[in-house]
């Protein structure tokens, strides 16, 4: 049996036979054999399944449940991951001329379509599983830094070319962070659950900061900042790295693909690459900005988008990890106190949890904001 990648979860007998069913829908070759689970991703249903094929090699695939609470048009999204997917292979095969990578490629389902519906409603898609790699909640060592940063700059690079026209906003708003307060403020006032009272230091650390938080649309309003087609969703556990030589070799998790700020980008590796803490650790001293991680990505994410990359842009690259530490702190606030009802949970005050961990990361990118500023400053300079 060929090693599994990332956490994976048993499933039930019941579950097992609904991922066989649902993978015999697709344009996959071989028999099932075996289905897990994958935990990480705070969306989506994701399963690992194996298949035998004839000659009694093992494939793996990717089956994919779209959250439909979370997107509330799965068909445009599969437009959009058909599009970006179909424009990079393009991309990377007649342009880059790189025959040696594993890039992320969509299965037919039954019917031609590049998804099917499942026996209990919901829209499912096939990936290709990307062998080889791994992906991590917490970046281990400055080289995955420098990759991740790399990948995620040269998917923008891809990217590029891709008129914005093509893409539907799967999500309105996704990284407007003055909206995402609003929304707290609302949820706050309403307070559903009674939860407020409790978070009242969190609430008000947030409050404090709302000034920040129409930097970043500011500058694109006076147009000194570009809209580019952006993945929007960086977090570090949606790059696939490879286990042996710790390589970037693949951005996945399309669905939020839009138009966006590359800041939004660099900003949400910032956020999940830079601490040794979990998302959600309980431990708040162990939340801490590892300088060291901040220079690998800002070399990295400079090594791949940084003849496109503006000086403003540059000036705001820490700034931009502050601000989706920020963004992302709100988020979990709000679904704490509208019942948890966004972000799967696993555990009580899970959300609140992941909420004090991005304010505490907050107060650490403040703390250090200035050289953070500096250091990109003088690698974006130095390159020049
Ligand atoms: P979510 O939107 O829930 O975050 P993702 O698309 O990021 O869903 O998938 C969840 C996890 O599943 C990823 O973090 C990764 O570990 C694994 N995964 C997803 N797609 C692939 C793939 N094509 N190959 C290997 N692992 C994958
Ligand atoms: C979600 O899907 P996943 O786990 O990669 C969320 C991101 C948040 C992140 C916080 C569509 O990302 O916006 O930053 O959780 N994705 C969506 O960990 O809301
Ligand atoms: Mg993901």
């Amino acid at each position: 049996m060929v090693p599994n990648p990332s956490p994976t979860k048993q499933v039930s007998a019941e579950v097992l036979a609904a991922i066989s069913h649902i993978g015999n829908q697709f344009a996959i070759q071989g028999e099932f054999r075996d289905g897990h689970e994958i935990e990480s991703g705070h969306i989506n249903t994701t399963f690992l399944a194996t298949y035998e094929l004839t000659d009694g090699t093992l494939q793996r695939y990717i089956l994919q449940r779209i959250n439909q609470n979370v997107f509330k048009k799965p068909l445009a999204v599969m437009r959009n991951v058909e599009c970006v997917t179909r424009h990079i292979n393009w991309k990377v095969l007649r342009v880059k001329k790189d025959l040696g990578g594993q890039t992320l490629n969509l299965y037919p389902g039954r019917g031609g379509r590049f998804w099917v519906e499942g026996p209990n409603g919901g829209i499912w898609r096939c990936y290709n599983f990307i062998e080889g790699c791994q992906t991590y909640d917490v970046v281990e060592n400055t080289r995955q830094a420098y990759q991740a940063a790399r990948a995620f700059g040269s998917f923008q690079d891809l990217v590029s070319d891709l008129a914005a026209s093509n893409l539907e906003e799967t999500i309105p708003d996704f990284h407007h962070t003055p909206k995402r307060l609003e929304k707290l403020l609302e949820v706050a006032a309403a307070d559903p659950k009674g939860r407020l009272a409790s978070v009242r230091e969190e609430f008000d650390f947030i409050r404090e900061r709302a000034g920040i938080t129409g930097i970043l649309l500011q500058l694109c309003e006076e147009g000194k900042i570009p809209v580019r087609v952006t993945h929007n969703d960086t977090k570090i556990n949606n790059v696939m790295i490879d286990k042996e030589t710790d390589e970037a070799v693949c951005v996945i998790d399309l669905d939020t693909v839009m138009p966006g700020l590359s800041l939004y980008d660099f900003g949400d590796l910032v956020r999940t690459a830079t601490s040794p803490a979990e998302e959600d650790e309980t431990d708040l001293t162990k939340v801490q900005m590892r300088m060291p991680m901040f220079e690998a990505l800002v070399e990295g994410y400079l090594d791949s988008a940084g003849d496109f990359i503006n000086d403003v842009e540059v000036d705001h690259l820490a700034f931009s990890g502050k601000l989706i530490t920020l963004e992302i702190g709100i988020r979990f606030l709000t679904d704490y106190l509208e019942g948890d009802v966004y972000f799967k949970t696993y555990r009580e005050h899970h959300n609140l949890d992941r909420c004090r961990t991005q304010l505490m990361l907050v107060k650490r990118i403040e703390e250090q904001e200035e050289a953070m500023v500096k250091f990109a400053r003088k690698v974006s300079r130095g390159r020049k």
